[in-house]
């Protein structure tokens, strides 16, 4: 059901090329959803729709997900935003340049919590060749702070996440943990150091029920299951189900972009596998969200959480710390749910976006 815009509806044109893996077309389309369900006409052009048929079964009102090819002859709308610098088919770029006014034009980049986001979010890129020439184009940062466009979320999640009951949405799928057990889910690359991390869960003799995600972990993980543990394998969920898993564990191992992002909405404890980065760049990223995501906690605690998110990107040995942090989630759920707050309180992405384009366009937002 779209909510009521007071704003005029535009039309927004996506674009989006899948280079690996979910994440590409994953926030391309929360993305789209989001602006949709504001009342917003959007067009999601992208080189790969295969995952669609999980991520987002059912059509959502207002929004278009169309093969990138066909957006060659397509008018362009009022605003054009090429996902993680995509480069836009030239024949669309041209039109771009034909429309008066022409569109706002914005490249969505990388989130990441280094320093790099706040002084590049919001700076104008004029180009002076090619087929856009003349045009501009604006550089639009997620973040986890009020200097940079922030993060996806949508009108009232927090609310729906507090209210939601994850144990009778669990039973209901067959997905419950026994009593005594305690659940989590389980979405990874395949270099996770699965003995060590099986290990710890183990360490005092606690039971715990794997939710597979589909891919590495339910390759991985079954052979190697621990007295106490039992794995069940999931299939592919829609956004939206996987959303209510997250919401329902005790903790969530999440990867990438954006299962990164709903496991912080979710407020419960969680373990980021970062994309790896054949240049490093990679260890700094992740160094730059713990240090964000876990100032204010004690400190013991901060380093032991600290040691568990490093050893799961194999970026340091696994040690007694990293045990600790992953038998005492208490402190975790604390933070998770301050850290969430403080996140709460930022404007999110889309009402970024949408005020940023206001402003350009001349309307007053
Ligand atoms: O799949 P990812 O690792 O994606 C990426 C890509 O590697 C990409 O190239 C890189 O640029 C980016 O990360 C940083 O992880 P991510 O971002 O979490 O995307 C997975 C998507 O799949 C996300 O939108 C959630 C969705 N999903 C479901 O809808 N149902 C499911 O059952 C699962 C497991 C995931």
């Amino acid at each position: 059901m779209a909510v009521p815009s007071p704003q005029a509806t535009l039309q927004w044109d996506l674009f989006c090329r899948v280079i690996d893996n979910h994440g590409d077309l994953g926030v391309s389309l929360r993305l789209g959803r989001d602006l949709a369900l504001r009342g917003e006409s959007v067009r999601l052009w992208c080189d790969d729709l295969s995952a669609l048929a999980w991520m987002q079964p059912e059509p959502v009102p207002g929004l278009s997900c169309l093969p990138w090819e066909q957006s060659i002859t397509a008018a362009p709308g009022d605003v054009v935003i090429e996902t993680f610098g995509c480069d836009l088919p030239e024949p669309f770029v041209r039109a771009m340049g034909r429309r008066q006014p022409p569109p706002v034009w914005i490249n969505l980049e990388y989130l990441s919590a280094e320093d790099y986001v706040e002084r590049s979010h919001g700076l104008r890129s004029p180009q002076f060749s090619g087929p856009g020439e003349g045009l501009d184009k604006w550089f639009f940062y997620p973040g986890f702070n009020a200097r940079t466009g922030g993060l996806l979320r949508e009108p009232a999640l927090i609310d729906t996440i507090q209210a939601f009951d994850g144990q009778a949405w669990l039973q209901a799928r067959g997905w419950a943990p026994t009593s005594g057990e305690r659940v989590l889910s389980l979405f990874a690359y395949p270099q996770a150091p699965w003995d060590a991390f099986l290990d710890a869960l183990a360490q005092h003799g606690e039971r715990w029920l794997l939710l597979l995600c589909p891919g590495a972990a339910q390759q991985a993980v079954p052979p190697r299951l621990r007295a106490g543990q039992r794995a069940l394998a999931l299939p592919y969920l829609s956004q939206s189900d996987y959303d209510r898993l997250l919401w329902s564990c005790d903790l969530n191992l999440v990867r990438g972009e954006d299962s990164f992002v709903r496991a912080q909405w979710a407020g419960r404890p969680m373990l980021w596998q970062i994309y790896f980065q054949d240049d490093g760049a990679h260890g700094p990223k992740l160094d730059a969200f713990l240090k964000a995501a876990w100032s204010g906690a004690a400190a013991s605690v901060a380093q032991e959480a600290w040691a568990l998110a490093r050893a799961w990107n194999g970026l340091a040995p696994w040690t007694d710390a990293a045990d600790r942090a992953l038998s005492q989630l208490a402190p975790a759920t604390d933070q998770a749910r301050r850290w969430r707050a403080g996140l709460g309180e930022q404007t999110d992405l889309v009402t970024a976006l949408r005020g940023f384009v206001s402003r350009e366009r001349g309307v007053s937002g």
